[in-house]
């Protein structure tokens, strides 16, 4: 069965939830590990105060018996302290950059409040709770993701190391920078745009480890991995832009400094590169490296001191509603992405090895696997 779920919850309404499909039975699940990716979701310097008050933890509600999974599907909620959508007052400026007046128009609505309740990037967290049960699912395939910060406003790190390290220094950093000097300079940028009452945007990058080569296809456009990776990170609210491998980059070089030349190791009867320009992915499918995606960030549109706007009653000219915000939520947007690429990895290899139960699904991998030794 294939995996699709839906999401639902206003920022401020009672609950988010989820519904997902298509997990395997026999799964373990760690709820541990899933409000820990919520807690990775919630953190980072610049974040508002929301933070602050939510502790976002999951209530499991269905398709899962003594800790494992059913193949039926599974429902989360994850309740919202500050719930409190009856008692806001209506807003009527609209926020440039944010879903404010595109929503107006297309719903008909003359309260920004109506549009901005489900806009609102809070409802990442119900992705978040799916893509940790699809991070699990991949871990029992070695298939792991890490997301880390490269640039922050003006600030940029160049630094790069190996996966593990690269996955150990993200967490410690408070923005996901591996950089030591970088990350500190970022906080000092981000403390510098909360004085002006400004916002900061950044570039984040994701690296997804373990994928098998052959999943995605190149016979239909919507079964290509890349796109499906592309659109899953550029809907994560505030994403402006994506590439993969070296990405605009390759517009620059011609093909023979592009194109990453093929290596037979005879030992371990392995196709291998000794460069991965292509970041991971040819043809749109996965060939056995590391897929590797960055993505930019526009800066959040809430602003202490807000641009110009319309009241859309009145139609006179009006600052833009000021509202708590974060300043930066670029560390945010990354751990929020690396569970969207978790999701449509686990799509993939759903599509790829097919069973219903986990036991079932991990022996045609194995299959599969060996019939690779084999060509
Ligand atoms: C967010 C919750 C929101 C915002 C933020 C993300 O909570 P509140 O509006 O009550 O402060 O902090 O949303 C935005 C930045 C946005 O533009 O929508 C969360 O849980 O991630």
């Amino acid at each position: 069965m294939h995996i699709r779920y839906l999401t639902a919850g206003e920022s401020h309404g009672k609950a988010l939830t989820c519904i997902i499909e298509g997990i395997p039975s026999g799964l373990k699940l760690d709820i541990d590990l899933i409000n820990r990716e919520l807690a990775r979701r919630m953190k980072g310097f610049g974040r508002g105060k929301r933070m602050a008050i939510e502790k976002d933890r999951i209530d499991l509600l269905s398709g899962v018996k003594g800790g494992k999974t059913l193949g039926s599907p599974i429902s989360v909620m994850i309740g919202n302290k500050d719930h409190k959508i009856e008692s806001l007052h209506p807003i009527t400026s609209p926020r440039p950059g944010h879903a404010d007046l595109a929503g107006l128009l297309k719903f008909a609505s003359k309260d920004v409040r109506e549009i901005l309740e489900r806009a609102s990037a809070r409802e990442t967290a119900a992705r978040v709770t799916v893509g940790s049960i699809a991070k699990i699912m991949l871990a029992e395939f070695n298939i792991d993701l890490l997301s880390h910060v490269i640039t922050i406003g003006k600030i940029k790190t160049k630094k790069t190391t190996t996966f593990s390290r690269i996955k150990a220094l993200s967490e410690r950093s408070p923005v996901r920078c591996i950089d030591h000097k970088a990350s500190s300079l970022m906080c000092r940028e981000i403390k510098n745009a909360i004085k002006k009452g400004d916002t900061l945007g950044g570039i984040f990058e994701i690296i997804i480890k373990g994928v098998p080569p052959g999943i995605g296809s190149y016979t239909q456009w919507d079964a290509r991995l890349d796109g499906n990776l592309a659109k899953s990170i550029m809907s994560v609210p505030g994403v402006k832009g994506i590439e993969i491998g070296i990405g605009f980059d390759a517009a620059f070089k011609p093909g023979s400094l592009t194109h990453d030349a093929i290596y037979f190791n005879k030992r371990s009867h392995a196709f291998y590169r000794k460069s991965n320009n292509a970041g991971g992915l040819e043809g749109g499918v996965s060939n056995g490296e590391d897929i590797i995606l960055r993505a930019a960030m526009k800066p959040i549109a809430t602003m202490k001191k807000p641009l110009n706007s319309i009241d859309i009653i009145t139609k006179k000219s009006k600052k833009a509603q000021i509202e708590r915000a974060d300043v930066c939520a670029v560390p945010a947007c990354g751990v929020i992405s690396e569970s969207m690429c978790a999701i449509e990895i686990a799509k993939g290899m759903r599509e790829k090895f097919g069973g219903d139960s986990i036991s079932e699904m991990k022996r045609n991998y194995k299959m599969y696997m060996k019939a690779l030794k084999r060509m």
